[in-house]
């Protein structure tokens, strides 16, 4: 490889690596169950490393309405933190999980996430900040998250809006899963471990090529 082409696979490299960069969210759509026996709910983790105040922050479905359900109740939510809302009440969910006072909870939303939805948060700007579209009904890939919530798979899943990039929940899984008292598995409050993103061939084709500019400079010298 000459000395020309590896300068262009080191900016090629670059270039991937900022791009991937560039989309770091701060907060994330975390685990989904359209349909259960106890009502379907949404979590949204933050993923940043400060907290994140939802004053003015809305949620809606694949009528993408900023304003639709206010999640100014959450208020400032710590960085790390996972919050859900549910199409049941607050106050039930919470019994039906045997979720701890401290995860934070809104109900009552009239959305009706159905089999092939989506999911929108949008900030206080009405700025979109994540969005999962899925459907197992109208393409393939999607798993069918009735009475079995879903997760992502790797931290790359996250803010992704793929849906083949999540799985559905198991009791006792590495997310934390288990059994509402109605019956429903999933792990509402707490994002549990992910699975360990593979280096990107970005990176390795960096690292390379910057071992070769070093063995060319050395040549030189
Ligand atoms: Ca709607
Ligand atoms: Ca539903
Ligand atoms: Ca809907
Ligand atoms: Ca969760």
């Amino acid at each position: 490889m000459s000395k020309q082409t590896l300068i262009k696979s080191v900016i090629a490299a670059g270039t991937l690596l900022v791009a991937g960069q560039g989309q770091a969210a701060t907060v994330a759509i975390t685990e989904w169950m359209y349909s259960g026996n106890g009502g379907e709910f949404i979590e949204f983790t933050n993923i940043s490393g400060s907290a994140v105040d939802f004053s003015g922050w809305s949620y809606d479905d694949d009528s993408r309405l900023p304003g639709e359900f206010d999640l100014s109740g959450f208020g400032l939510v710590a960085a790390g933190e996972s919050v859900i809302i549910t199409e049941n009440s607050a106050a039930q969910f919470i019994s039906d999980w045997s979720l701890s006072a401290s995860i934070k909870v809104l109900g009552s939303y009239t959305n009706n996430l159905g089999r092939n939805d989506e999911i929108n948060l949008f900030d206080n700007g009405g700025d979109l900040v994540d969005q999962l579209t899925y459907g197992d009904q109208t393409f393939s890939g999607t798993i069918r998250t009735q009475n079995a919530s879903g997760n992502p798979l790797t931290p790359a899943a996250l803010g992704a809006n793929d849906p083949a990039f999540w799985t559905l929940s198991e009791v006792g899984d590495q997310y934390g899963s288990y059994l509402s008292v109605n019956g429903d598995i999933g792990n509402p409050g707490t994002i549990g471990a992910l699975n360990p993103v593979p280096v990107p061939a970005a990176v390795w084709l960096l690292g390379s090529a910057l071992v070769g500019l070093v063995g060319v400079g050395r040549r030189k010298s």
